[in-house]
């Protein structure tokens, strides 16, 4: 038994259906959550004790920290693992529209309006090349919101940035329904974002 364990999905799988189809969804939590999560355990017992200690978060905020034949798996899983329990939980059935309370503020201060937020994050996640991800962060030192892309499973967290909401665009997200065709799926994507969820981690963040 590892330190960590695949977090329960908040909905079923069907629940995002049209926009996310139920067979990614599985595959995407049973199959690619879990082999992230059985990594990063596995990555961590070869850990000095010391590392294995503190908690995933902490471990990615200091990622040098982490013995340097060890950092790369870590890093990797360590962020898939927690990029992903964050993005079920910033996805709800019936979702999207905009945002409203200090997210909308912090949106329209940031990037001038959610409508230029939107064009910001579509354009840029859409072009990212190979796997990664593109996210809402809130940065702890202006104290303002961000976007910023992420390759891979790279932690936001490692930059010192937090995570607020963030769209995956490895293929394995969205394939068997889009195919090639990502703008279409993040397109699709938007009528599932939790914006209670985003305010809520913006309200523990900032
Ligand atoms: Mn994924």
């Amino acid at each position: 038994m590892g330190k960590y364990t695949l977090p329960e999905m908040p909905y079923a799988y069907d629940a995002l259906e049209p926009y996310i189809d139920a067979r990614t969804m599985e595959i995407h939590h049973t199959k690619h959550h879990q082999t992230y999560t059985d990594k990063l355990n596995a990555a961590l017992e070869s850990c000095p004790a010391e590392i294995q200690d503190k908690d995933i978060l902490d471990i990615l905020a200091d990622i040098d920290s982490v013995p340097e034949d060890k950092r790369g798996a870590i890093n990797f899983n360590g962020g898939g693992y927690d990029n992903h329990r964050l993005f079920w939980n910033n996805m709800k059935p019936n979702g999207g529209g905009e945002p409203g309370g200090a997210v909308a503020d912090a949106i329209s201060d940031a990037f001038g309006s959610f409508a230029d937020f939107k064009e910001k994050f579509n354009s840029t996640t859409a072009v990212i090349q190979g796997s990664g991800w593109g996210w809402l962060a809130y940065n702890p030192e202006s104290k303002k919101v961000q976007y910023k892309s992420m390759p891979n499973q790279t932690s936001l967290r490692t930059e010192g940035l937090v995570p607020l909401l963030g769209c995956d665009v490895w293929e394995h997200a969205y394939y068997l329904k889009y195919q090639n065709k990502r703008p279409d799926y993040i397109a699709a994507w938007w009528n599932v974002v939790n914006w209670d969820e985003v305010n809520k981690r913006l309200a523990d963040a900032s």
